[in-house]
């Protein structure tokens, strides 16, 4: 079957009015492959954002897809109390089996949302206000899932922002050496071993598990086009119980320079403190009203922790020969690291600074 066939029966799974039209490979993320779908129905378009998701790092899909589903029923329940607005969480399509998620022949499995429209992502911060709004998103996304019913959501990948042991499995890639590329990242294997510590900075077991994101990027925002408001938090996958710190720290990973992840040049890759001070009083815009006093003291090492842990994500990936993020050409995975190695640098340059902000807020 050809690709367009494939995903036209894909589509036909899933309760809609309209016939397939029209497939296109959408976005830029990483993981799954996502198509922007168009069906005809009696001349109107109708538009869905088509995905098959990543079974090799998503062991468990109809967990993450039973975590979707209560995150998203959770949240229309209290956003339709706060605003009037059906663009703010997303919504998924049921197949004719009534179910989230449809399995192919082949074994994929598939989801299907209602397209958002009237909005855009960003893979790198253009300014102070977008950064706001992003954040802002982010925070309020945490705090209307403080009090999600019922029992603890699913690990959707265990131990995801378990920063010891990605070190260890950082370590363990080294050892192994798999594609021969140690030697080309001598560098950076030092940094990262000279930083042990860093990896177990967050582990100190006094601030309380919430509902978090996990995968707080730039571009799992959708921005309204025409005024710029942090409309919908997408990407869902990885929401499950972790720290608020993660999804602070991975804000100020992707928030905070202008550069984008995968810049060759470091002299463009720093952390800039205004994009920071944006991105903190959005956060806490939304997120501040649930905060212990300990949470707020955790968002810095917060920042350092994601940012290393990233880092030596990319890092192991490049050794292991580029086996879990997509790559569009050869040593990316290494830029990727070497950038986040950089903004660490810049960030434990401005901590101070950082936490002086950090005190000045309410
Ligand atoms: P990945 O896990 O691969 O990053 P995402 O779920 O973030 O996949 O989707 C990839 C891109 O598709 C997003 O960055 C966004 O631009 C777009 N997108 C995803 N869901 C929607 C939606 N419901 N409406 C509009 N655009 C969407
Ligand atoms: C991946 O799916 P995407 O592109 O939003 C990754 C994140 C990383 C990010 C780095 C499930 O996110 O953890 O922070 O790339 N997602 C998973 O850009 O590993
Ligand atoms: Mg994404």
């Amino acid at each position: 079957m050809t690709e367009p066939h494939r995903l036209a029966a894909v589509v036909r799974a899933f309760s809609l009015d309209g016939d397939f039209s029209n497939a296109e490979r959408y976005g830029s993320g990483h993981i799954h492959d996502t198509y922007f779908v168009s069906l005809d129905h009696d001349g109107r378009v109708e538009r869905i954002i088509l995905q098959r998701i990543n079974t090799t790092i998503f062991k468990k899909p109809i967990a993450v897809m039973e975590n979707i589903q209560r995150v998203t029923d959770h949240l229309r329940l209290k956003l339709d109390r706060e605003a009037d607005d059906d663009r703010r969480v997303l919504r998924l399509i049921r197949t004719h089996g009534g179910v989230g998620w449809y399995v192919d022949a082949d074994g994929n499995y598939w989801r299907a949302y209602r397209f958002i429209a009237d909005t855009h992502t960003n893979d790198t911060v253009t300014s102070p206000h977008q950064a706001f709004e992003a954040a802002k998103a982010f925070g309020n996304f945490q705090r209307l899932l403080v009090d999600l019913p019922g029992p603890r959501l699913h690990d959707s990948i265990p131990d995801f922002h378990n920063t010891p042991k990605r070190f260890t499995d950082f370590e363990r890639a080294v050892k192994a050496d798999a594609v021969e590329r140690c030697a080309t990242a001598g560098a950076e294997i030092a940094f990262a071993l000279a930083r042990s510590s860093t990896a177990r900075a967050l582990v100190d077991g006094k601030v309380p598990e919430r509902v978090t994101h996990n995968d707080t990027k730039l571009n799992n925002v959708l921005l309204d086009d025409m005024t710029g408001e942090g409309i919908c938090v997408i990407d869902l996958d990885t929401v499950m119980p972790g720290l608020a710190a993660y999804d602070f720290g991975d804000m100020v990973r992707t928030m905070t320079c202008a550069a984008a992840e995968d810049e060759p040049d470091l002299s463009q890759v720093s952390m800039n403190l205004s994009l920071f001070e944006a991105v903190l009083r959005g956060y806490l815009e939304g997120a501040s009203a649930f905060f212990t006093t300990a949470e707020r003291n955790s968002l810095i090492t917060g920042a350092k922790v994601i940012v290393f842990e990233q880092g030596i994500r990319f890092l192991a990936d490049f050794l292991s020969g580029d086996v879990y993020y997509k790559i569009s050409r050869p040593r990316q995975n290494l830029d990727r690291c070497r950038t986040q190695f950089k903004l660490l640098e810049s960030i434990e340059q401005q901590e101070d600074s950082m936490a002086r902000l950090l005190r000045a807020l309410p």
